[in-house]
């Protein structure tokens, strides 16, 4: 093979993969076969190219797109969530826009799952396998005091208490999934996870990147407090130790009603999510994920990626980067909000606005609109 390889760090700017030939003056189909399988082979990755010579439907994205990408974590077992969830998020939004997709497991994914997925887009989609050190429990975690937590949560009837890859799922969406090789090129993400009920007719991605919003949510609630019974005290413990890092115009209201001594639990929902990434790349962010990392809490209790995400965000970022997408219509069981009024009728919702959990109990929309007044 006589063309230089490329380093995954000149992926940045490649829209989808089958340019890869005009960027590095490759000159016949095979060296530019060769040259991918290499990449993927060193990388765990593995792209849709293996449907390139059928199926000549792969776009580039509207030249105007924000650096951005959709990404899911799943398993093969997870196909059909995947579809749906593609499917609506492609139909509702992504069709005309070309954003790119990547699907990340800790375990390859299987040629049916890819092929199976791959066809319902038009824009690029990768699939990577995750480092093993960004997902199993570290072999400096305690087995015997995180399996005596499991035990103590299960006779508390909490869900996923017995679970050890939920909770490998909580601390990977916390502190590991954007550093993954695929996701370096990004910073925003969308987190699509499930279901969409309304036309998106503008770019949600464009809006962060033009307002410098750090994250975005649909749903916010209390979190159950038998899952992170010590998280607020190590909150506390390394905001003392770091105040600097605290935003003048932060959301503590939001996450405490007696200015931060006690936590109220409320949380932003992270099965839909719309950030920056560069946000959790950050200085403030990544001491406090080592922070918490070094406490063992995401396996001796069952921190979520949801109260972690939504702490950081409250306590780093100004208030108003912190964004309400109430045009967006989403529901992840048991869960949903559905716009009301002109936003209704403009997105074509198929949700009853009615039916919304804005401001039911345990809600904590409230709590984040009345920051605002
Ligand atoms: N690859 C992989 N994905 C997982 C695993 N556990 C959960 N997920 C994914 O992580 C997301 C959240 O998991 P889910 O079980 O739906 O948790 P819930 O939404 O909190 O009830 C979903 O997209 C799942 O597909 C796992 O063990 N491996
Ligand atoms: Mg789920």
């Amino acid at each position: 093979m006589s063309a230089r390889l490329p380093q995954i760090s000149e992926y940045d700017s490649i829209p989808s993969l089958y340019r890869i030939s005009d960027r590095f003056g490759l000159t016949t189909q095979e060296e530019e076969a060769d040259i991918q399988e290499t990449l993927f082979e060193q990388n765990n990755i593995t792209s849709i190219s293996f449907l390139h010579s059928n199926l000549s439907i792969h776009e580039d994205p509207v030249s105007t797109n924000a650096n951005a990408t959709f990404v899911l974590l799943c398993r093969n077992s997870d196909l059909a969530g995947v579809l749906a969830s593609i499917q609506q998020v492609e139909d509702r939004f992504n069709r005309n826009r070309g954003y790119p997709w990547v699907l990340l497991n800790e375990e390859p994914f299987t040629e049916e799952f890819k092929r199976r997925v791959s066809v319902l887009v038009n824009s690029s989609i990768q699939f990577g396998q995750i480092p093993a050190e960004h997902w199993f429990q570290p072999d400096w975690i305690d087995e015997e005091k995180a399996k005596a937590g499991r035990i103590r949560m299960m006779a508390q009837g909490i869900i996923y208490a017995g679970s050890v890859p939920y909770r490998n799922m909580c601390r990977f969406n916390s502190g590991f999934f954007f550093q993954h090789e695929l996701l370096k090129p990004y910073r925003y993400y969308w987190r699509p996870d499930v279901k969409y009920f309304c036309d998106v007719d503008y770019d949600p991605f464009k809006f962060m990147e033009e307002n410098q919003k750090v994250y975005g949510f649909t749903i916010s609630l209390v979190e159950w407090e038998a899952t992170i019974p010590t998280l607020w005290s190590a909150v506390k413990e390394f905001i003392s130790e770091n105040p600097h890092y605290v935003d003048p115009n932060n959301s503590m209201e939001f996450l405490s009603d007696n200015n931060g001594d006690t936590y109220n639990l409320c949380h932003y929902w992270s099965n839909f999510e719309i950030a920056d990434m560069d946000f959790w790349r950050g200085e403030a962010y990544q001491k406090f994920f080592d922070f918490l990392e070094a406490k063992g809490g995401f396996y001796y209790e069952r921190w979520g990626d949801a109260p972690v995400h939504s702490i950081a965000a409250s306590l780093f970022a100004a208030k108003d980067q912190v964004h309400f997408f109430r045009d967006i219509g989403y529901r992840h069981s048991p869960f949903q909000h559905c716009p009301i009024g002109e936003k209704w009728v403009k997105g074509k919702c198929s949700c009853d606005p009615n039916d919304s959990f804005d401001y039911v109990q345990n809600s904590c929309l409230k709590k984040y609109e009345d920051m605002f007044w």
